[in-house]
């Protein structure tokens, strides 16, 4: 893996993500950044997609059960060549391809529609399981939020994919510590969440969620893995690189115009750095 290149891209997907979040003064940035160095790996490195046929029969998918964090998909997907990058910039607005929670039949690039917790994994698994059943060798990647696994349906879906072998799943799920209303651990403690879902009987590793090396190699041990669906607990910081939303636990953002400016120029000059590095 080019680890120069994919920190390189994880600040464009940052920067990309402020961009479009900002055009509409509002929205889930927290949730949206800490996932930027994730899919840079994976858009980057990992996956097998092709951006002008998006419903490519033989490629990966990628399912964003935590549906909200919807615009750092479109930063990515634009940034690699799925739409011009601009068209994201109209997010949520009337008419616009772009809604805030991922939507199949709106958004090239989007593989499956979700915004109900819960929902993305249960489908990811389904999508999983139709791959085996046409006999391809497409894999599975699904981020479940640490919020969104109080959901019930979380947990029957890996009960499903344990079951069936779905060893081309890799779950990945977001432990930055923070849902709607505040930390998890205040309002529905999971303890260790790794433990839990290795009791499901998955292959379970647990990184650190910035580090684009760890993400890597966690998924090629995944790959490596045969008969088990995995998991990958990803510690992430809620809204990581955006500098009104990093440390805050807040869940939704609407910064001041002057905050907007100030974030996405401090965003713009993290990516600048790294190119001139
Ligand atoms: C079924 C359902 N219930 C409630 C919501 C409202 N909601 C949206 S995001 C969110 C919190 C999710 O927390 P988490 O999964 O930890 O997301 P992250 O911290 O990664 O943003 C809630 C309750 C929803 N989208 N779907
Ligand atoms: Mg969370």
């Amino acid at each position: 893996m080019d680890e120069k290149k994919t920190k390189l891209l994880a600040a464009q997907i940052r920067l990309e993500t402020l961009r479009t979040i900002g055009a509409l003064g509002f929205g889930h940035v927290p949730g949206s950044m800490d996932l930027a160095d994730l899919m840079a790996v994976l858009y980057g490195e990992v996956m097998h997609y092709d951006p002008k046929n998006p419903r490519w029969e033989d490629r990966d998918w990628f399912v964003l059960s935590k549906g909200h964090a919807g615009p750092v998909a479109y930063a990515t997907f634009g940034i690699m060549g799925f739409y011009p990058m601009e068209e994201a910039y109209t997010l949520n607005k009337p008419h616009t391809h772009f809604p805030s929670h991922t939507d199949r039949l709106l958004t090239p690039g989007v593989d499956l529609t979700t915004g109900s917790l819960g929902l993305g994994i249960s489908t990811a698994v389904g999508a999983a399981k139709g791959i085996k059943i046409d006999g391809k060798d497409s894999r599975v990647y699904c981020v479940v939020g640490d919020g969104e696994a109080d959901e019930g349906q979380v947990w029957e879906a890996l009960h499903f994919a344990y079951a069936h072998k779905l060893d081309n799943l890799t779950v990945f799920i977001d432990k930055n510590n923070y849902q709607l209303d505040g930390a998890t651990a205040d309002i529905l403690d999971h303890g260790d969440i790794a433990k839990k879902v290795e009791g499901f009987g998955l292959y379970v590793q647990e990184i650190d969620g910035h580090d684009v090396g760890a993400i890597y190699q966690a998924i090629m041990n995944a790959q490596a893995k045969k008969g088990v669906p995995s998991c990958i607990v990803l510690d992430t910081i809620k809204g990581k690189g955006a500098t009104f939303a990093e440390g805050t636990g807040a869940h939704s953002s609407q910064p001041s115009k002057e905050q907007w400016a100030e974030a996405i120029a401090a965003s713009e000059k993290a990516y600048e750095a790294l190119k001139n590095a």
